[in-house]
């Protein structure tokens, strides 16, 4: 086997980058060690400009969707995929350098250059991590274990480069074992060193995600029973339209997102975890009676309210799963402003997240919709840890980017301060685009009815609090049918639409489009998802 320098590189950057991140990760569910390629992605989100943030998501994004992985589709957030693939992408991209440059070596350098570029990269991962902070563990420890983890791995680079290049005859003299005649191929050899790199990553992460899902659970049913309200009963799933004669056609997604389904975003990779007991919200600015208003403060002695309430981000494409339902419950903002008074000056409030992310909220936008909350219930529950325990706005009409989770402060001011995703280049209002999908053609539902056959399609439709008034379907470009529509949970949620198309066979291509609530048409034009939402006619073929 003829040596490939570059090529054999990335085999090996991706042979010993893999268990490494396994290892990382392990770790870091162990010994709340911090994982680093999250680390890593937090620092560059922070430190690129935004628009090539974004950018980059996107495309990180749309390139995982080719490979038919529907990362962005999973309630993991998109981010902690894209910044393993970095990581990974990176440490395959060393390996492949490594083995071209140390061509030019002799053994000697070789050796030392690559313990050295495993060194370099600790150092400076060891330093971001660090610098973010986050763990528990003393810092000192926190930079040994990555340096040490950096240096083996170059060592391991820098070592297996030395066996792969050692001879150009056929077998390799293993180095390590006696010299008693054990000899290996180059192949048999690299099957060897991959098979070991399968099993460390496979072993460590599956352990890591069972101690992850484990920690997590229990986290997040601690907080239920410590914290939830008697009153919201948690098992009440009794919706406002369950006598709709309109039923869903199976295989559209549920009208009420289970919580576990629901869809996150986040500017970090790093779980937020706000200690309930000991949070409390200063407002604070232009205002008569300043208040540091804590978790049951809010709760008791404010009227709750609870909205049925679709949420979806901006970057989602139309047909995207970044969109879900479930009932939230909170307090209005008015009923606050009125308890801290702002004085005439006063025209916004800017509040900030646990997180870094901030976003700032027109009084007159408050004013003029009560229902806007600050919510700390989601489905009769407190808010899980991933969507924002223990405070988040509600806005409705706008996208999720609007919509800070995880408050920590609210100041009150007359100075604009662009929110997060405006500041890199996202719309300032994201109000919510009118966009209908189709979630299924359910031919296996197919059924008779006065001579004919019919097959139930079905999906959704939403445009913000603008409501819907009419979905309708085409098929192979056909005339326009208008579907059924059932109630929706509220004002404010997602439309479940259904057309029973009569059946004939062969393949077909399906087509939808709705109008919003005062009838406006949706815009069928398609347009993509920065700066203000994408919109367009979703279609299937079925
Ligand atoms: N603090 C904070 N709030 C945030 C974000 C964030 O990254 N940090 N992301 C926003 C975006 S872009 C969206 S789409 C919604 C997603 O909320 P969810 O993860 O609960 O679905 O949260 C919004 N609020
Ligand atoms: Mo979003």
């Amino acid at each position: 086997m003829k040596i490939h320098g570059i090529r054999m590189g990335l085999v090996v950057g991706a042979l010993l980058t893999a268990p490494l991140l396994g290892v990382l990760y392990l770790a870091s569910e162990l010994a709340e060690l911090p994982f680093a390629p999250y680390d890593v992605f937090d620092r560059l989100t922070r430190e690129l400009p935004g628009y090539l943030v974004t950018y980059g998501i996107d495309v990180m994004i749309d390139t995982l969707r080719f490979f038919g992985m529907g990362v962005a589709d999973s309630a993991k957030t998109a981010e902690r995929a894209i910044a393993v693939l970095q990581f990974l992408f990176a440490g395959i991209a060393v390996a492949a350098i490594y083995f071209r440059v140390a061509r030019n070596m002799d053994r000697q350098q070789a050796r030392l250059i690559g313990t050295g570029i495993g060194a370099l990269f600790g150092v400076i991962t060891a330093t971001v991590s660090v610098g973010i902070g986050g763990s528990s563990v003393p810092s000192a420890v926190v930079f040994i274990w990555l340096l040490g983890a950096f240096v083996v791995w170059g060592w391991a680079l820098s070592e297996l480069y030395a066996r792969l290049s050692s001879s150009t005859s056929e077998p390799v003299i293993s180095q390590i074992d006696p010299p008693s005649g054990s000899t290996m191929s180059r192949r048999q050899f690299v099957i060897t060193v991959g098979s070991a790199a399968a099993v460390i990553t496979v072993a460590s992460t599956g352990l890591g995600s069972l101690l992850s899902g484990a920690a997590r659970r229990e986290l997040d049913a601690a907080l239920s029973i410590s914290d939830t309200d008697q009153s919201l009963d948690p098992n009440r799933i009794i919706l406002p339209n369950d006598n709709d004669p309109v039923r869903a056609a199976i295989g559209t997604r549920p009208e009420y997102t289970p919580l576990e389904d629901h869809y996150s975003v986040s500017i970090g990779t790093r779980h937020i975890e706000i200690d309930g007991s000991t949070w409390t919200l200063p407002i604070s600015g232009l205002i008569a009676n300043p208040a540091s208003l804590t978790l049951s403060d809010l709760r008791d002695n404010f009227e709750p309210m609870s909205h049925f309430v679709t949420l979806s981000c901006i970057s989602g494409r139309v047909g995207s799963s970044l969109i879900g339902t479930t009932e939230w419950t909170g307090v209005s903002i008015r009923d606050v402003l009125a308890q801290v008074q702002p004085n005439a000056e006063a025209r916004y409030l800017d509040i900030s997240s646990a997180d870094g992310f901030h976003e700032l909220v027109d009084l007159n936008e408050v004013q003029s919709d009560e229902r806007m909350m600050l919510c700390y219930a989601w489905d009769g529950k407190p808010l899980p840890l991933d969507h924002g325990f223990p405070l988040r706005i509600w806005r409705p009409d706008r996208y999720g980017m609007k919509q800070p989770r995880w408050i920590t402060s609210i100041k009150v001011t007359d100075e604009p301060r662009e929110g997060y995703w405006v500041q890199r280049g996202w719309d300032a209002v994201a109000q919510v685009q009118a966009t209908s999908v189709i979630d299924t053609v359910a031919a296996k539902s197919m059924y008779e009815k006065d001579g004919q056959t019919l097959v139930p399609v079905g999906g959704i439709a939403f445009a913000g609090a603008r409501g819907i008034s009419k979905v309708e379907i085409r098929v192979d470009n056909g005339p326009w049918e208008e579907a059924s529509l059932r109630s929706p949970l509220s004002g404010t949620t997602w439309v479940v639409w259904r057309y029973d198309w009569p059946f004939s066979s062969g393949g077909h291509f399906f087509e939808v489009r709705c109008a919003e609530g005062d009838g406006t048409p949706q815009i069928e034009e398609e347009r993509g998802n920065r700066p203000s939402g994408a919109r367009g006619l979703h279609s299937k073929r079925a």
